[in-house]
C-alpha cells in the first residue's frame, strides 16, 4: 500500500487547526492532527518543506519504519515542531492501517480494558462563587472529574480563567496578551477554593488544579501541602520541568498526586520523573508527543513505575487528536484520566467524529480507523488567523511563566 499523496490543510473554526491527510493508491487515506498552539504555521512548513517529500511512494503499512526514519533520519531530534510533525504522519498512519484492518483502532491495539474513558472538564470562575456554579454545571452534565481555576483578588487576570466558560480558548490575541502574577496571593488564595468546593459539594467528585508552571520547588510543595486536606486527584505542571529534578523536592513535601508532562514530546523529557517516581500522572498526548507509536513507549514505561496516562485534551488540540487519543486510552492498561475541553459547534463540525460522551466518559465509537473525519471543503470556508498564547509577567514586570 504505497502513500501517493499527502497534504496540509489549515483552518481556524474559532481556533487554528493543522491536519496533516495522508493518501495510499489503494484509496484509503488517513488524517493526523498537528496543531501547535500559537506555533501553527512552523509545523506546516516542516511538514510541507521536509516530510511530505519523504513520504510519497512509501509503504504506509511501514509505521514503525517510518517513525524511525522521520526521528533518526532528520539529524535534528525532538523538539515540539519536529514531534508535532511526525505525530501527525504517525496518527495518520494508524488510522489507515486501522480502516484497512476494518477495525476501530483500539481494536488493532489490543482491545478495550474499559467500558469507556474518564474525562475531566474545566470549571473556571472569576471569583470562587463563579467556580463553584462552573462545577455545578459539570456535576450536572455527569462529570466524575472536574478541574477547577479561579480568579485571584488583586490580579487582574490569570491562567485558566475566562470569559468563554465551556469553550475556554487561550490563544486569543493577534500579538500576546500580558497576565500579571504574584505567587503570595495565588499561595493564599488557591486553598481557599477547595475549601469552599469540598464544602459545598464533598468528596465524590475528583477534583483537579493546573498551576501552570508558575512556581518554585519550594512554593509548590508548600501548595500541594495546603491542599492536602481537599484530596485532589492530581496537582498539574506545578513547577517547570525543564530540571526534571525539580519534582523531587515537591515529592519530599506534600502527598497531592503529580501530574506533568503537556509540554513535552519524547520519553526522553520524562525519563527521571518516571523513573524515580517523582509524579504520579503523565500527560504527553498524541499530538505533541509522537503519535501512538511513542505514547505507547511512554506509558509502557510509566507503566513499570505506577505512574498512569492523563492526557492533554484541551481545545487547541483538535478533535483529530482526541479521537486518536481516545482510543488510546480505552486500551491503555495504566490509564488515569483523559482530560476533555470540549471543541465549538464550527469545529466539530469541521471535524466529524465517531466519539460521544455519557455519564462523565467518552467512547471513540466503533468506526474503523479512529474515527474522526475532516470536512475539507467546510474547512476551507476558515482561513488561518494569526493568534499567539498569552505571556505573563510578575507584578514588579519581571517575566514569568506563562
Ligand atoms: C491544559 C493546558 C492548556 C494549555 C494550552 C496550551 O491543562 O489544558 O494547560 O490550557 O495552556 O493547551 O496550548
Ligand atoms: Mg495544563
Amino acid at each position: 500500500m504505497k502513500i501517493i499523496e499527502a497534504k496540509v490543510i489549515v483552518t481556524c473554526p474559532g481556533r487554528n487547526f493543522v491536519t496533516l491527510k495522508i493518501i495510499t493508491d489503494q484509496g484509503l487515506y488517513g488524517i493526523g492532527d498537528a496543531t501547535l498552539n500559537g506555533r501553527e504555521l512552523s509545523v506546516v512548513s516542516y511538514l510541507e518543506d521536509h516530510v511530505i517529500p519523504c513520504l510519497i511512494g512509501r509503504d504506509a503499512s511501514r509505521i514503525e519504519d517510518i517513525w524511525q526514519y522521520l526521528y533518526r533520519g532528520c539529524y535534528w531530534r525532538r523538539g515540539p515542531v519536529t514531534m508535532s510533525a511526525i505525530s501527525a504522519v504517525d496518527t495518520a498512519l494508524w488510522d489507515i492501517k486501522a480502516k484497512a484492518a476494518n477495525m476501530p483502532l483500539y481494536q488493532l491495539l489490543g482491545g478495550a480494558s474499559r467500558e469507556g474513558v474518564m474525562v475531566y472538564g474545566h470549571a473556571n470562575g472569576n471569583d470562587i462563587e463563579e467556580t463553584k456554579e462552573e462545577v455545578s454545571k459539570y456535576i450536572e452534565l455527569g462529570y466524575k472529574a472536574i478541574r477547577a481555576q479561579t480568579g485571584i483578588p488583586g490580579l487582574p487576570s490569570t491562567y485558566g480563567v475566562s470569559k468563554d466558560k465551556m469553550y475556554y480558548e487561550p490563544a486569543d490575541g493577534a500579538l500576546p496578551t500580558e497576565n500579571v502574577w504574584s505567587t503570595e496571593k495565588y499561595l493564599d488564595h488557591t486553598p481557599k477554593l477547595f475549601e469552599a468546593l469540598r464544602n459545598e459539594f464533598g468528596f465524590e467528585h475528583h477534583l483537579l488544579h493546573d498551576v501552570h508552571h508558575r512556581l518554585t520547588p519550594i512554593e509548590a510543595a508548600r501548595l500541594g501541602k495546603s491542599l492536602e486536606p481537599y484530596r485532589l486527584f492530581w496537582m498539574e505542571d506545578c513547577v517547570a520541568a525543564d530540571n526534571q529534578e525539580s519534582l523531587r523536592r515537591v515529592r519530599e513535601h506534600t502527598v497531592t498526586p503529580l501530574a506533568i508532562g503537556e509540554i513535552f514530546n519524547t520519553v526522553w523529557d520524562c525519563k527521571t520523573l518516571i523513573e524515580q517516581e517523582l509524579i504520579d500522572y503523565i500527560r504527553t498526548t498524541v499530538v505533541h508527543a509522537g503519535g501512538i507509536s511513542h505514547l505507547k513507549q511512554i506509558a509502557g514505561f510509566a507503566a513499570l513505575h505506577h505512574v498512569k496516562m492523563g492526557c492533554h485534551g484541551a481545545t487547541d488540540l483538535s478533535p483529530v487528536c482526541m479521537g486518536a487519543s481516545l482510543n488510546f486510552n480505552l486500551w491503555v492498561p495504566n490509564f488515569g484520566v483523559q482530560e476533555y475541553m470540549r471543541h465549538t459547534e464550527e469545529t466539530d463540525a469541521v471535524f466529524p467524529h465517531a466519539y460521544s460522551f455519557k455519564d462523565g466518559y467518552l467512547h471513540p465509537g466503533d468506526k474503523p480507523g479512529h474515527g474522526v473525519e475532516i470536512d475539507e471543503a467546510l474547512a476551507a470556508k476558515y482561513p488561518y488567523k494569526r493568534a499567539f498564547l498569552p505571556v505573563n509577567r510578575k507584578e514588579d514586570g519581571t517575566m514569568w511563566n506563562w
